[in-house]
């Protein structure tokens, strides 16, 4: 059997000897005879028993009772609560949508609330009801939100107290039911727990549990269909992963509509009974603050966008100027905090570098993605490399291959093995993922799924990446039209579909430049009508009404003209290397 089994406690090299004899003694047609027969062997296996095990995260609550769940800006709010509120909101939404409890077969409901309790009773309760959750981000604008509840076909809206101004009027033009919940100080109002009946759903693994929109290359976000199998494989696999513990306490400070935020921050400590402390929005003296408090219950876990990192570096380097806060600020980082990671765009190494000279913390930088969660990941326990993403989570399967005809395999791997094929060692190419943990569907969009599988079902992801000196790294998007900006998925096209709405631009090409703090930062080329000028202020202030602000442009170059090739094409790649060598 041809293998390579490379713990990064054993040396590469040592591996690489082994695997070198033994594939000097077999044929090409071997190699991949021993890749298909140790991929089935490593891969993550389901038993109807563990099946049925698959439920969803709210069915844990009622063994935490009264153990602290959340603290958000209303105050505290025990396991317990939030069950029974949930329960009194499901039951409200079962009676809006004339069903019966828990019968709602996957009918859509989106929420909009924003990152304190109310947004989990709004998740358990479209749970609990037998729907499917569609998170809102209150930062998009009335068409991006108008937008999502219609292409997600949603039966019914929530409102968190302060959001009903925003959804009512849309729910009223669209003709959908919204039901406003009471300020998160006063959820318990909604606990109906005496004439709520048995949740007697038991078949949960199939379940849609929730839509997450997506940016792509082409055309408007996608809602990728994540079922409640796929969000506790996510789940479970980094709760034992990164240990998590219900002594946990994790500092929440990003955004609700995506995986990072609702999956790793949220559902993994909700999960084993541990503590989120939600913050409504990132603010770096408020996560400095408490990170470094001595009240209880203490926070030990964190995890951001590299963008996040960047600004509370820049908040130590103006504030925390004193030598002896500097060795506060490290003891108190050291002693305390268990974890700290990192992902959704490319760790810079400056920013692991100064985070580790002021936290004596080596960031865990991790891999994922909306349609696959995480699949990539730096060990807990052992070395971290910089700029690496490490080896493949437990149950998830990897693959990188050539971006050819071809399609050739480079390398395939599991969290225990990885082969490379021989000849092909260090040669970059797209990354493909399998496993428990990736997404059902695009909704609607049954030909965007089957194009994003290959035949024999692997997830193309996009993203190109190497396998080196024992682990994986990320070498960044195979297209230029995708945009990371803040740790934010930006497609470019989309971007330049409403700036061409602009009644002063006649052409527009939409890049990522480089930036420290941002990732990318999403620069719009204009040309303009003739006579006609605009600076980077009025094209922001126009935007704001039209686009989500994580997508406005940030840098504006205009041009006499736009440069298009023969065949009409504006090549950004050039245009990058031309305005940003
Ligand atoms: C924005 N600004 C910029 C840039 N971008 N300025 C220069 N260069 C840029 N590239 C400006 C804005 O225009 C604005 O200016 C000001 O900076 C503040 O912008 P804002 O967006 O309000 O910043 P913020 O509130 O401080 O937020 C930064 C943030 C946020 C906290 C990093 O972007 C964030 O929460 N990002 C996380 C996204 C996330 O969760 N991604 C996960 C998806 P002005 O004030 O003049 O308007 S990926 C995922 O889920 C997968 C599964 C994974 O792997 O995790
Ligand atoms: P999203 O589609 O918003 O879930 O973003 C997923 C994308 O973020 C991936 O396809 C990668 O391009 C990028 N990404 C996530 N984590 C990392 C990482 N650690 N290093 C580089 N890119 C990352």
């Amino acid at each position: 059997m041809l293998s390579v089994h490379c713990p990064l406690k054993r040396t590469f090299c040592h591996w690489k000897a082994i695997f070198y004899k033994a594939i000097s003694q077999s044929s090409p047609g071997q190699w991949l005879l021993g890749t298909v027969v140790q991929r089935r062997a490593y891969r993550w296996t389901e038993t109807p028993s563990s099946r049925r095990n698959q439920k969803p995260v709210f069915t844990k609550a009622p063994a935490f009772g009264e153990k602290l769940a959340i603290i958000d800006s209303s105050g505290r709010h025990s396991y317990k609560q939030l069950y029974c509120s949930s329960l009194g909101l499901a039951s409200r939404i079962s009676v809006a949508l004339n069903s019966d409890f828990g019968a709602l077969d996957g009918k859509r409901i989106s929420f909009l609330c924003g990152n304190d309790a109310s947004y989990t009773v709004a998740q358990w309760a479209s749970w609990m009801s037998g729907g499917t959750a569609v998170p809102l981000y209150r930062k998009h604008p009335l068409s991006e939100l108008e937008y999502i509840i219609s292409d997600s076909q949603s039966s019914l809206l929530v409102a968190a107290h302060p959001c009903a101004e925003t959804l009512e009027p849309l729910a009223q033009k669209l003709g959908l039911p919204c039901l406003t919940l009471p300020p998160t100080s006063s959820l318990d109002a909604l606990d109906g727990t005496e004439t709520q009946k048995e949740i007697a759903i038991t078949d949960w693994a199939d379940r849609p549990a929730m839509i997450i929109y997506t940016s792509g290359t082409t055309g408007r976000p996608k809602g990728v269909l994540h079922t409640h199998s796929s969000i506790q494989a996510m789940v479970q696999c980094l709760v034992s992963e990164w240990a998590w513990s219900k002594d946990d306490v994790i500092l929440h400070t990003l955004p609700l509509h995506h995986v990072h935020g609702i999956v790793n921050k949220l559902l993994c400590p909700l999960w084993v009974g541990a503590t989120c402390v939600m913050l409504p929005d990132f603010q770096p003296q408020k996560v400095w603050e408490m990170l470094l408090s001595s009240k209880a219950p203490m926070v030990n876990v964190f995890m951001a966008v590299p963008t996040i990192y960047a600004k509370l570096i820049h908040y130590y380097n103006q504030h925390f100027t004193q030598p002896h806060v500097k060795d506060f600020v490290k003891a108190v980082c050291k002693e305390r905090i268990r974890l700290m990671v990192s992902g959704s765009a490319a760790l810079p190494l400056p920013i692991l570098q100064r985070w580790e000279e002021i936290t004596g913390h080596t960031l865990l930088e991790r891999y994922g993605m909306t349609e696959i969660g995480m699949a990539l990941s730096n060990p807990l326990k052992g070395p971290r490399i910089p700029g690496a993403v490490g080896l493949p989570l437990p149950g998830v399967e990897v693959r990188i291959v050539m971006n050819n005809t071809t399609n050739t395999t480079i390398v395939e791997g599991t969290h225990k093995e990885t082969q490379v094929r021989p000849g092909l060692e260090g040669k970059e190419g797209e990354l493909l993922i399998r496993g428990p943990s990736v997404f059902k569907e695009y909704w609607n969009k049954p030909r965007e799924t089957k194009e994003s599988f290959t035949d024999d079902g692997w997830f193309k992801t996009g993203d190109t990446a190497v396998y080196k000196d024992g682990v994986y790294w990320i070498m960044g998007r195979s297209s230029v039209d995708i945009i990371k900006s803040g740790g934010y998925k930006i497609s470019a096209l989309e971007v330049e579909r409403h700036l061409l709405a602009h009644p002063d631009i006649i052409d527009v090409a939409v890049i990522g430049a480089p930036d420290a703090t941002w990732g990318q930062k999403v620069t719009a080329m204009v040309q303009l009508k003739k006579g006609q000028s605009m600076t980077l202020t009025e094209l922001k202030t126009w935007a704001r009404e039209h686009m989500a602000p994580y997508t406005i442009p940030t840098g504006l170059v205009v041009l006499e003209e736009m440069p298009r090739n023969q065949m009409g094409k504006v090549n950004k790649k050039d245009l990058l290397r031309h305005f940003f060598p």
